[in-house]
């Protein structure tokens, strides 16, 4: 665990050296960065991360983590809920950044009492490429979830994970 801290704040500093936020210029979104402060956090949906924005209550906005899987079983959860009055677009970007490694995101996005959509992927899980959930249209009252692991691959796995929602 004491690694895996270790390892996290030097690949940050690693990460906030790139200037990985420029393809999101254009989406007007002031992204916040995100140091997580202890591993082993996000392991399930019940201890899902809430992802607090960077816009007004925290709500919209976006914001941008670096984590890392650390083997093939671990899980990182994530999860925001459209707590506004209006439908909202959000995107999800999983990996694709120098030095991330191969890890397979998804999408789930539910709703009490309308059920949810199951796992979500894109043809890009499971590698180091650009997992990119965009549009996504989110009803008032749904969660959006992200899930990130690395199934079948026993190494440690970096990724960049940005999550922004923006009223439609
Ligand atoms: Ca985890």
């Amino acid at each position: 665990m004491k690694i895996k801290k270790f390892l996290s704040v030097l690949l940050i500093s690693a990460v906030v050296m790139i200037p990985s936020a420029s393809a999101f210029a254009e989406e007007n979104v002031q992204l916040s960065e995100f140091s997580p402060a202890s591993v082993g956090v996000g392991d399930s949906e019940s201890t899902a991360i809430s992802l607090i924005l960077n816009g007004e209550g925290g709500v919209l906005g976006g914001v941008t983590y670096d984590l890392f899987i650390q083997n093939g079983t671990e899980q990182d959860w994530f999860k925001w809920t459209n707590t506004t009055t209006g439908y909202v677009r959000a995107n999800a970007l999983i990996g694709g950044f120098p030095g991330n490694g191969p890890t397979r995101a998804a999408v789930i996005i539910k709703k009490d009492g309308y059920g949810d959509t199951g796992p979500i992927y894109v043809d890009q899980a499971n590698t180091s490429e650009r997992q990119n959930f965009a549009n996504l249209v989110i009803a008032p009252g749904s969660t959006v979830y992200v899930r990130v692991d690395s199934p079948n691959n026993p190494n440690m796995s970096q990724y960049h994970f940005v999550f922004f929602a923006l009223p439609l």
